[in-house]
């Protein structure tokens, strides 16, 4: 059994809502009504709504995710996603992507460089070849190849960021908790990937036809090792969509999802009967379970299951997700966790 001490009953008492309305709370999360799309961290709002664009004119699922998780890859803003992600410890942005459709086909990019849009890569990747996944040089010959521009990818910002952590060069990534109190005391909702944040967009999104797709896409880990690639490209890992049952995705530190298959445990948990909040919980407390020392870092799942039921479950406090249907495009609610991150 986990070991509970320490833990502060850090659970949200229900899925406590930011913004000015609310999805429909349906047994212990949100449920979208018709096509709808969530995603992961504040961020995800902004994403959601591209999303939203396609699946609202009756686009597919495949299409609003692809568009959705553009978003972050293009903000400047955002360091943990994309063309302005943060660099490995030598300086190199190198981005992992991946992408799953209704009927299984899948595609994926990892340390893809100089390239803007993972997404799309792993997209042709899945439409365009008979393989799942291209890495390094060879996902960017791809890339090339099928009319990506190369770009210098490292901004300015980045690379001061990597500067200054080159002073002491400890990698030691902090626990993720975009918005420690949800602006309870001071009133921000806080900074979506800013400084310190090392957050990837999961989406996951449901179309009018009732037909499921998801995506996911990061710089990764700032300052990890040249190669090192988490598990937000890996399908069953960062990712896993079944149009039967429903989707998962995850984010916070790769390594402890990959161990677990993370994204498919969730899917296989719904199939079973947990709700997506129970199967995102059970999912968590596998990692804890098997290496309790996981408390002082974040993982968090987000999942959807077929008739649209919402869920989510993080390790710390402080994680955060993205829901947006016909009623309501903006909504970012809270994710439950086992520990408060104020420990
Ligand atoms: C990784 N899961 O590369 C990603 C990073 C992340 O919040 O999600 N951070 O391990």
């Amino acid at each position: 059994m986990l070991n509970r001490r320490g833990l502060i009953g850090a659970s949200l008492a229900g899925p406590a809502m930011l913004g000015a309305g609310r999805a429909t709370a349906q047994g212990d999360g949100v449920r979208l009504t018709g096509p709808g799309v969530i995603s992961t961290w504040d961020f995800g709002v902004a994403a959601n709504q591209a999303a939203w664009a396609v699946l609202s004119k009756g686009g597919r699922a495949l299409d609003a995710v692809e568009a959705g998780a553009r978003i972050p890859e293009q903000d400047l803003k955002n360091h943990s996603v994309g063309r302005a992600g943060y660099p490995d410890r030598d300086g190199n942005v190198s981005l992992d992507a991946c992408i799953m459709d209704e009927l299984g086909n899948c595609g994926a990019v990892a340390a893809l460089e100089h390239i803007a849009h993972p997404i799309s890569v792993a997209r042709r990747v899945m439409e365009k070849t008979p393989h799942v996944m291209l890495v390094g040089a060879g996902a960017l010959q791809f890339a090339l190849e099928q009319g990506f521009p190369r770009e210098a990818l490292l901004t300015p910002e980045s690379r001061a960021a990597w500067e200054a952590w080159k002073k002491e060069a400890k990698y030691n990534p902090k626990a993720n908790s975009e918005v420690l109190d949800y602006g309870k005391t001071t009133g921000q909702l806080g900074t979506p990937g800013g400084a310190g944040n090392h957050d990837t967009i999961g989406m996951l999104a449901i179309d009018a036809k009732g037909n499921l797709s998801g995506a996911c896409t990061t710089s990764g880990m700032a300052w990890k090792m040249r190669g090192r690639v988490g598990d937000s490209p890996i399908i069953g890992a960062g990712l896993y969509v079944d149009n039967e049952v429903g989707g998962a995705t995850s984010t916070g530190v790769g390594e402890e999802v990959i161990r677990n298959v993370g994204s498919f445990l969730v899917v296989e948990l719904m199939r079973q009967g947990r709700s997506p909040e129970a199967a995102c919980r059970e999912a968590v407390e596998r990692i804890l379970k098997k290496k309790p020392q996981a408390k002082d870092i974040q993982v968090g799942f987000l999942a959807v299951n077929k008739s649209g039921e919402v869920g989510a479950w993080a390790i710390q406090s402080g994680f955060s997700y993205a829901v947006c249907d016909g009623r309501k495009q903006d909504l970012l609610v809270p994710g439950k966790a086992t520990y408060s991150a104020a420990r």
